[in-house]
């Protein structure tokens, strides 16, 4: 019986083996600063790795861009993904994925002009898979945030509220 489970689970090593014999690869994601359309993007906005790939983000121009996850854009089991604003032509920042799941990000520089792309490793995470953030994790976003934008973008009004004062986006001309 301990020798089938022991042949069984070399069997499953051999397998898993066998299905990534050209080993990890690294894939390019270029920032792109699309002056022409007034937005600024990931190309592609999406892609598909295996665990254990590198992605390589590229930026394209002398802007100022960085990648950081949602704080609930990824896996559980897996940790924030936060690089470093790169500033530079041709400058870049890579990182190396070893969680399966979705992984869902932003530049926050440009989080207004809908900067967003998405780095699949595996196979997509299912409802319930993603990080719930706590407070200390909220917080330190939120700060990231606050480099760019004005104090009074995180000012929540309830909807009344911004009608009476006549500053709803939707009612003031
Ligand atoms: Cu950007």
């Amino acid at each position: 019986m301990i020798k089938a489970l022991v042949g069984c689970a070399a069997a499953l090593l051999a397998f898993s083996g066998t299905t990534r014999a050209e080993g990890p690869k690294t894939h390019i994601v270029e920032v792109v600063s699309d002056y022409d359309n007034l937005r600024m993007a990931f190309r592609p906005k999406r892609i598909v790795i295996q665990p254990g790939d590198t992605v390589t983000w590229v930026n394209l121009e002398a802007e100022e861009h960085n990648v950081v996850s949602y704080p609930d854009g990824y896996p559980k089991a897996a940790k924030s993904v936060i690089s470093p604003y790169m500033n530079k032509k041709a400058e870049k920042w890579s990182y190396k994925f070893n969680v399966k799941g979705t992984y869902e990000y932003h530049c926050i520089p440009h989080l207004p002009m809908g900067m967003h792309g998405r780095v699949v490793v595996g196979r997509p995470s299912e409802t319930g898979e993603f990080h719930e953030p706590n407070a200390t994790q909220m917080k330190n976003y939120s700060a990231m945030l606050r480099e760019y934008f004005d104090e009074e973008d995180f000012k929540y009004k309830p909807r009344g509220q911004r009608q009476a004062n006549g500053t709803s986006a939707h009612t003031a001309k």
